[in-house]
């Protein structure tokens, strides 16, 4: 896969980049990242990127050519490529949008700043998403949030498997507690399930802890959740009926 970002920062994604298992994934040729800077598609002499509202106003919003051009020049070379900006106008992340984005051979994310974007880009681009129900000066984090949750889905980059995702939202359930050494630690013990080498045991109780913590801290999850009939007793035995 192909991941552009488009920004008038490129700076920002040198470390991240360049780090840990998003340069890994790279190195391990998953992945390409493309870092586009946005004054190199600015027309004009001085590399002008924004303009003063129309209508009035304060703050400046960010001019529609260069980001056009840049769009053009990227699905001019890649047509499949996904165009995606963020902003938080857009529908918030999911696991299952990240899911459905590492299908994808192409992406371009494109990072929005000062007040926001000429509404007119609506035009020419795939999608909006946001990475949550707050504002940020700058579309760099979400970028590199989408950018980040999809690379780990990509074949190969999680330890081998990729596919195969034991993690948190497994069914879309919040992820059961995990422990390592030392058994002890300043009186706090680890679950003597976990000990037992007992596995049908361990995975039950792993499966029971993901239900509770699900149902206690996240509930909205709950209600849409893959639970088979066990996992209705279990809940419905605590008095925590879920929606079918
Ligand atoms: C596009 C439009 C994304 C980009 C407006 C971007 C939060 C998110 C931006 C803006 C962002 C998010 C300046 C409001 C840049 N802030 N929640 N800021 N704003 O994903």
């Amino acid at each position: 896969m192909q991941i552009d970002l488009l920004t008038l920062f490129p700076d920002f994604f040198t470390t991240p980049l360049g780090a840990s298992m998003l340069s890994r994934a790279q190195t391990l040729g998953a992945v390409r990242f493309r870092v586009l800077n946005l004054r190199d598609f600015c027309p004009d002499r001085h590399k002008v990127a924004d303009d003063r509202p129309f209508g009035g106003g304060p703050g400046m919003v960010m001019k529609i050519e260069p980001l056009v051009a840049a769009i053009r020049a990227v699905r001019a070379e890649a047509p499949m490529v996904r165009v995606i900006l963020l902003t938080p106008q857009g529908r918030v992340l999911t696991q299952d949008k990240a899911r459905e984005l590492a299908q994808q051979q192409h992406l371009l994310l494109i990072c929005g700043h000062y007040e926001g974007v000429d509404e007119r880009l609506r035009h020419y681009i795939d999608e909006e998403l946001s990475l949550g129900d707050y504002v940020l000066t700058g579309g760099e984090i979400p970028a590199l949030a989408v950018a980040d949750a999809v690379t780990r889905l990509l074949p190969g980059v999680l330890g081998g498997e990729g596919a195969t995702e034991e993690e948190s939202f497994q069914d879309g359930l919040l992820e059961h507690p995990h422990y390592t050494r030392p058994r002890i630690f300043e009186g706090h013990e680890v679950p003597e399930v976990l000990l037992s080498g007992d596995h049908r045991r361990i995975a039950r109780w792993r499966r029971e802890q993901a239900l509770l913590k699900t149902a206690q801290e996240r509930p909205d999850l709950l209600a849409r959740a893959r639970l088979d009939p066990e996992d209705r007793r279990f809940l419905a035995a605590l008095g925590m009926a879920a929606e079918e």
